[in-house]
């Protein structure tokens, strides 16, 4: 059993989130369980004050670090019971400044049984939970999100369904995009025919030793296409060298 537990200043914003597919299956099985927690709650007074001013000046506010670390404290001392105030393997800051999140690093993630999710928002958060409170700072990729929230719905989908038992046994995370460092190939299906665009014959005709060949070499195809960076780090097989190569003096 994987538990996540997220703390968050919009814990409604997960309301729904885990309600399908994969993840929904995976909580029914009992091998996840999902907990929003408002951060709110480890706060003090009236106002339940959450952030304040940058020191040193500057726009926007940063969220304090007090309720954010007790908040981590709670959790891990509700959840530890046997060992009170040990800290759980994994407190993850989601935040820009982050090391990006890959398949690496979820398959090693969804071998714990403990993970703490802490969503920025605002400007920032208080340096100190990055530099004493997280194991791990992490970002989900090079664009700007107004806050941690959707950071946390994609890794812990992508955590999730790596679970053991997680996906059926129809699907295989070993079959999945990235496991041989490639993007996956085209895939259609009826009808044959789509307002004039054939589907390549080669995949009507039955003869499954070509189908696997031409999956290979249109799994190059697009992995040229749209992810170049994949294909520099690649290691190609011998066939999957001339294929590129085929690929390459097209046009
Ligand atoms: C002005 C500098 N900005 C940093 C790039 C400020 C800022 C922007 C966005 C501070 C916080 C945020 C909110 N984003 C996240 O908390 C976040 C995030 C993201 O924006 N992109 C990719 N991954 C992540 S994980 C958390």
């Amino acid at each position: 059993m994987l538990g996540f537990d997220i703390i968050t200043i919009f814990p409604d914003y997960f309301r729904t989130a885990f309600d399908y597919g994969i993840v929904r299956r995976a909580r029914a099985a009992g091998l996840i369980k999902i907990a929003a927690h408002d951060l709110r709650r480890w706060t003090q007074g009236r106002h339940k004050v959450v952030d304040d001013r940058p020191f040193g000046g500057g726009d926007g506010m940063v969220l304090k670090p007090e309720p954010i670390f007790a908040a981590v404290e709670e959790l891990t001392n509700k959840q530890n019971e046997d060992e009170p105030s040990k800290l759980p393997a994994r407190v993850v800051l989601l935040s820009p400044q982050g090391r990006v999140l890959t398949q690496s690093l979820a398959e090693d993630l969804a071998q714990e049984d403990r993970i703490i999710l802490i969503c920025g928002r605002y400007e920032g958060v208080d340096e100190r939970v990055a530099e004493a409170l997280a194991t791990d700072e992490l970002s989900i990729g090079d664009y700007v999100l107004s806050g941690g929230e959707p950071a946390a719905v994609v890794l812990i989908d992508a955590v999730a369904r790596l679970v053991p038992g997680a996906l059926g046994s129809e699907t295989s995370a070993a079959n999945d995009s990235f496991s041989n460092g490639l993007l996956d190939c085209p895939h259609y299906t009826r009808p044959p025919e789509f307002h004039g665009m054939r589907v390549p014959e080669v995949l009507l005709n039955g003869n499954h030793a070509e189908i696997t060949r031409w999956r290979k070499k249109e799994a190059l195809r697009k992995t040229k296409r749209n992810r170049p960076d994949l294909l520099e780090r690649a290691t190609l097989s011998e066939p999957e060298r001339l294929w590129l190569n085929e690929i390459n003096q097209e046009q």
